[in-house]
Parts: C-alpha cells; structure tokens; sequence
C-alpha cells in the first residue's frame, strides 16, 4: 500500500510538474509578443533659430561740389564825367552801367571806334548817357566832334 501511494505522489507530483512546465511555456509564450512593438518615433528636432538680419550697407559718399560759378555781384552803375575835352577810362563788371555826364560847355559824344555798342546823341552841358555792359571785353571810344577825345571801358567778368 505504501509503494502504491508513493507511486500515486511521483505521478501526481510529475502531473504537476508537466503541468507546471506547460503553463510556464504557455506563459512564456504568451508573454513573448509574437511582434515586437515598434519604438516610439523620435521626437522632431526643434526648428533652427532665423539668421540675424545683416547690417546695412555704409551709406555712399556725397557728390564733390560742382565748380564754382561766377561770384555772384550785385550790379554797379559808375558815373564819369566828361570834362575839359577828356574821358575818363574805367574798369567795370559785366552787367555794370556806366554813366556819362558831359560838365563842358561844348557838345560831345560817346562813339565806340567801331560797332554800335556806345552810339549817343549829341550831349550838351549836363547831359548825360548811359550803358549797361552785358559782355565782357575792352569798348574803346570816342568823341565824334572832337575825334582827339578817347576813352576806354574794359568789362570783366
Ligand atoms: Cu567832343
């Protein structure tokens, strides 16, 4: 009878063990996932950060100043006389005005020696004749009375 039971207990106990083997390979089995899962996606990098903005550009030069022009004058009038059968010469600006009175008591003229730029009439005592010099040069003249009688005028710019 004792051998009969501890047969009964080795089976039993082999029962178990087969059994236990079992569900242990079941477990195992079933534990193992028959597909692996997938890891997770990385997360995307961040963005890089937007290049600074370059510095503007040196500003150019200013332009040289253009050559100077004539210095601008404010018109002159001279006053000569005529005076003992005598012009007196002058020196002016262009633009300038001159004026002629004749202090003798004879009539005379202020004639240039060629063109018309200088052309009075016939001035008596105290009479007087002007001209404005827009060009610049040398205006000689004379009386056409008394042909001796000269004078000068150079404009200059
Ligand atoms: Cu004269």
């Amino acid at each position: 009878m004792a051998r009969q039971t501890l047969l009964f207990a080795g089976i039993f106990i082999i029962a178990i063990a087969l059994f236990l083997v079992g569900c242990t390979g079941q477990l195992n089995s079933y534990a193992a996932p028959a597909t692996q899962s997938t890891g997770a996606t990385g997360a995307t990098g961040a963005n890089g950060t937007t290049g600074a903005n370059g510095t503007n550009g040196a500003t150019g030069a200013t332009g040289a100043t253009g050559p100077a022009g004539p210095p601008a004058t404010t018109p002159q009038t001279s006053h000569t006389d005529i005076s003992n059968f005598r012009f007196s010469d002058l020196t002016i600006k262009t633009g300038d005005t001159v004026i002629w009175t004749n202090q003798d008591n004879v009539n005379h003229t202020v004639t240039s020696d060629s063109g018309t730029e200088l052309d009075s009439p016939l001035l008596a005592n105290g009479q007087t004749y002007s001209h404005t010099f827009t060009v610049a040069g040398v205006y000689t003249y004379h009386c056409t009375v008394h042909p001796s009688m000269t004078g000068k005028v150079t404009v200059e710019n």
